[in-house]
């Protein structure tokens, strides 16, 4: 059997450093090499952790040669939010980014590539329930745009060049072990937070807001079913729609009140307003059900369970 060499780049994220430590699991330790532009925090600094710039292309193709690497996972990017105040920077970022691991699985015949999209390569003129897999998209932020361009990018690497690369549009993801950044969605899970800390949270959008989420343990298990699927079932080249649950700041409020009974929510709305009204509400993943099996465990009542009974003991160790 063929021995595989992981490369996850932007491992220092909220997904990076969940989605490490599954590959862990799955692959060993060893032959995982987890990687960002800054120093590991917290559990990654328990296994290999390097320093890599994905936009200096020759340290990347330097890195993947040397450590004989066989399949990427490339999530470095710059989210919705952030993007908006740094637009530049952004689209350099999260397409500059995708291109040089795109050539790099060229150049080091990788087995495959994983890079995430988004919900956000939707737009205002998308249907907004149970939104096709194919259908308007016309992104309105620069996150979105690049997550668009990004996926036209896939597909044509894999229909000409003939790289196995792979892609989800993740709707928003809820973790609690890293503190999101620079995204719309992570009002819900700055919410959790709060509720434990402060009992009460002002919330950025308005609270009939709905969008898809996730929880986070289902999409590192979206990805990694992608990912070991085999090649002939996976029939989308561009990015899968996945959905679990869709909610509104209400709705995740009055689920936490149910274990928190004197938590309150305010309300401020700000750009970010903007942004979720041009997505999506819900989601129709039946491509990706049907294609590779996926299949969601968590909705809003086990997430806010788990959430509750799991971060007191992060913040007590923290603190
Ligand atoms: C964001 O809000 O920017 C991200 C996303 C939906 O991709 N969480």
């Amino acid at each position: 059997m063929k021995k595989h060499k992981i490369l996850i780049i932007g491992a220092g994220g909220q997904l990076g450093s969940e989605l490490t430590q599954g590959l862990w699991s799955l692959y060993g330790k060893e032959n995982v090499i987890a990687t960002d532009i800054k120093d590991p925090q917290g559990i990654l600094s328990q296994g290999n952790f390097e320093i890599l710039d994905v936009l200096k292309q020759k340290n990347l193709f330097d890195f993947i040669k040397k450590n004989e690497i066989t399949q990427v996972y490339h999530l470095a990017a710059v989210l919705s939010a952030t993007g908006e105040k740094n637009p530049k920077f952004a689209w350099h970022l999260n397409m500059d980014g995708l291109v040089h691991v795109l050539d790099a699985a060229i150049e080091f015949k990788l087995d495959r590539v994983y890079w995430p999209s988004s919900i956000a390569a939707f737009g205002p003129t998308t249907p907004k329930q149970n939104t096709p897999q194919d259908t308007i998209m016309d992104p309105t932020t620069i996150y979105g745009i690049s997550k668009q361009a990004g996926e036209r990018w896939c597909e044509w690497y894999f229909r000409n060049k003939g790289v196995d690369v792979r892609s989800l549009r993740y709707p928003g993801l809820i973790g609690y072990k890293t503190k999101p950044g620079g995204g719309t969605t992570d009002y819900a899970v700055d919410i959790f937070f709060k509720a434990l800390t402060n009992k009460k949270f002002e919330c950025f959008l308005k609270e009939n807001t709905y969008l898809p989420m996730m929880y986070m343990d289902d999409a590192v298990k979206a990805t990694l079913d992608l990912m070991e699927a085999p090649a002939d079932k996976i029939k989308i080249r561009s990015s899968y729609n996945i959905s679990a649950m869709s909610f509104s700041p209400a709705e995740i409020a009055a689920e936490i009140r149910k274990h928190i009974p004197d938590f309150t929510i305010s309300y401020n709305p700000d750009f970010r307003q903007g942004i979720a009204e041009s997505w999506p509400q819900s989601i129709d993943d039946a491509a990706a059900r049907k294609d590779w099996g996926w299949k969601h465990q968590f909705g809003l009542k086990e997430m806010t369970e788990e959430i509750l009974t799991k971060l007191p003991e992060l913040l007590a160790q923290e603190a």
